[in-house]
């Protein structure tokens, strides 16, 4: 329980007989409107920080709320999840149900939808307790920009059982959690087929680790604090094993923010893996020095296949990276296989108009398969917003909406203007992706890497897994390789170039499939690229589809 939560020991008088409404806030998000949603802000992980810079080449797809699904997991009280309503389908669920609780979740830029769905609570079901979760909460003075009830800080689970009268220290059952949704790529939805998407697990939430800037960390504890909810490796197979069958993955996308730094936890799931023969790929958050722990075997074994993993400037003063040259490790990571999703922040304190794009081509050369840019950006909450405040630099003008790290600097920077802020960040993902071509492009490359290194390894899970992405690489990749080949080259020919030494790379690993997908499906994938493009200079954006979910739930 997080001593931080407000009303922590108030119970709902119904208990858990009440009906529960738990929401994400309304859509749609990828467009400018007059409650906080941001064209440049959409509701997509990859085209929001990471390829966005890629034009159709960007990988698409959304994630599910994942804080209301595990609550809704974890109550027994009736309950619904409705995930991305727009304004209309949240009215109809107030209306048609009668609920006693509604629980609103939201991070600090859709405050303005908080704010307006608190009103339409009090308007539609005036009867009913309104409780905002999620780090929305960590505003300064929240109280007063939404008519809420209760405001939960921190871990929310706990929170709810407390509030409705039930076991808080039960274990925390795993909801089943297809991690990505609609993805899509080159013009292209990707088939949804059983298995095919890997499944989120969520160990913990919060990292002990405490990075003055970092939103998760403060919310959860800070410096030396976090919420564990599976302490043992035994815990954590048990419930991998459960969505192998109920999902039919060999992936697991981890939500933990730094899971390689628990490494008994990490090596007593690598021996019941073993002990039953477990090919499983995992994408992993870990910082530099926990990846450190490991050998690049062990990591294999484990079957990390993707890491995300932070990049800061050489000078930058951040314990994660102490002592690690992260060029030689991300080239080594690659070597063996693993994808690595460098993150790289623009606009740390020693960062000058002069400096900065030695700094941005720095992190470009780290030739990362993906790589995000963020602004260095005082969140309320983080110790760095403190400090900021007290300095007198938080530029208190900007709109709570555009504090998102893909826009420019909320605070005054040393030496970087507002203004310059956004051309430096716009131009690291572009310099990254002219640089180093399409992140599905290095995929490819680090894909066909791991495949030759691992095809003969001695653990018949690793060469499983490695045989698993080769066939991939010689059917849809390989049509992708030539796509963004052709594609490519008014963008870059020499990158272009390596695009076709990678696919007869791979035809020659392949022979005959990987030849004729790549002809006969890459000028159709050409054509959908062409496609996507034009449609993206046209304005096109995209929006997760609403969900609507009931549990212990006896209509009345
Ligand atoms: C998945 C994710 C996304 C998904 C969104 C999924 C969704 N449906 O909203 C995507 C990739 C689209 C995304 C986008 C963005 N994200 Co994001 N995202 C995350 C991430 C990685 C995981 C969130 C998660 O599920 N965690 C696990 C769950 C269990 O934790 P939780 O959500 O916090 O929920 C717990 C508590 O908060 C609480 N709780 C939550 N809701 C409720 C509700 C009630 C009623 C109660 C009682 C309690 C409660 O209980 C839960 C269990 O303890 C977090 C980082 C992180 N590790 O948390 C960032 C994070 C939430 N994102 C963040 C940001 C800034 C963004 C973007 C603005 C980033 C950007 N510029 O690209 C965009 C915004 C998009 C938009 N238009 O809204 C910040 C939020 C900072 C802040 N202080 O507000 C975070 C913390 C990352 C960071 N460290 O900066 N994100
Ligand atoms: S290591 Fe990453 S997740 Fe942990 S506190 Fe630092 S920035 Fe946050």
């Amino acid at each position: 329980m997080n001593p931080q939560n407000s009303s922590s020991s108030v119970t709902h008088p119904r208990g858990t007989r009440a009906r529960v409404l738990l929401s994400s806030v309304f859509g749609p998000y990828a467009q400018n409107d007059e409650f906080g949603s941001r064209a440049i802000n959409p509701m997509e992980l990859y085209h929001n920080q990471v390829t966005r810079a890629q034009g159709a080449f960007s990988l698409r797809m959304f994630h599910r709320s994942w804080g209301i699904m595990l609550i809704q997991a974890n109550i027994s009280a009736p309950c619904t999840v409705l995930d991305f309503p727009t304004r209309e389908a949240f009215a109809r669920e107030l209306t048609s149900h009668d609920y006693e609780v509604v629980g609103i979740s939201s991070i600090i830029i859709n405050v303005g939808k908080v704010r307006e769905m608190c009103r339409m609570v009090r308007q539609l079901s005036p009867h009913s307790t309104i409780i905002i979760g999620g780090h929305v909460t960590a505003i300064p003075g929240i109280e007063h920009l939404a008519d809420a009830d209760h405001y939960v800080r921190g871990e929310g689970i706990s929170w709810m059982r407390r509030y409705l009268g039930e076991d808080v220290t039960a274990p925390i059952k795993h909801p089943a959690i297809v991690s990505g949704i609609q993805t899509r790529a080159m013009g292209m939805r990707l088939p949804e087929r059983r298995g095919s998407t890997a499944a989120t697990i969520i160990p913990s939430v919060g990292c002990p680790m405490g990075c003055s800037f970092c939103a998760t960390s403060s919310f959860f504890g800070g410096k030396g604090n976090f919420c564990n909810f599976y302490e043992t490796g035994d815990e954590l197979f048990d419930i991998m094993e459960g969505f192998e069958t109920s999902l039919g993955v060999q992936t697991f996308f981890i939500m933990d923010e730094n899971f390689l730094l628990h490494r008994k936890r990490a090596l007593q799931l690598l021996a019941r893996m073993k002990a039953a023969g477990k090919s499983w790929g995992m994408a992993v958050f870990a910082s530099a020095n926990a990846i450190k722990l490991y050998t690049m075997q062990e990591l294999v074994e484990l079957g990390i296949s993707w890491v995300w993993m932070g990049l800061e400037s050489p000078h930058s003063v951040y314990t994660k990276l102490k002592g690690t040259d992260t060029r030689k490790l991300t080239h080594e990571l690659r070597s063996h296989g693993i994808r690595v999703q460098g993150s790289t922040i623009i606009g740390l304190e020693h960062h000058t108009p002069a400096n900065i794009t030695d700094e941005i081509e720095h992190a470009c050369s780290h030739e990362t398969d993906f790589h995000q840019f963020m602004l260095y950006t005082p969140v309320p909450g983080t110790p760095l917003y403190r400090e900021m405040k007290e300095q007198g630099r938080m530029l208190d003008f900007v709109d709570l909406a555009d504090i998102h790290g893909q826009f420019k600097f909320n605070f005054q920077h040393a030496a970087i203007s507002r203004e310059d802020s956004k051309r430096f960040l716009d131009w690291a993902f572009l310099h990254d992706f002219e640089c180093n071509g399409p992140s599905l492009y290095r995929m490819c490359q680090t894909m066909l890497q791991g495949w030759r290194r691992y095809r003969d390894y001695p653990d018949p899970r690793v060469r499983e897994r490695f045989a698993r992405e080769m066939q991939k690489l010689r059917t849809g990749y390989s049509a992708a390789l030539w796509a963004m080949e052709h594609q490519f080259r008014s963008v870059n020919r020499s990158v272009s170039e390596k695009m076709k030494a990678l696919r007869k790379d791979v035809e020659n690993e392949s022979g005959f499939i990987a030849r004729l997908s790549s002809r006969a499906l890459g000028p159709l994938l050409l054509w959908t690229t062409r496609r996507e493009e034009r449609r993206l200079a046209k304005g096109k954006t995209y929006e997760p589809p609403t969900f609507l979910e009931r549990t212990n739930w006896a209509s009345t």
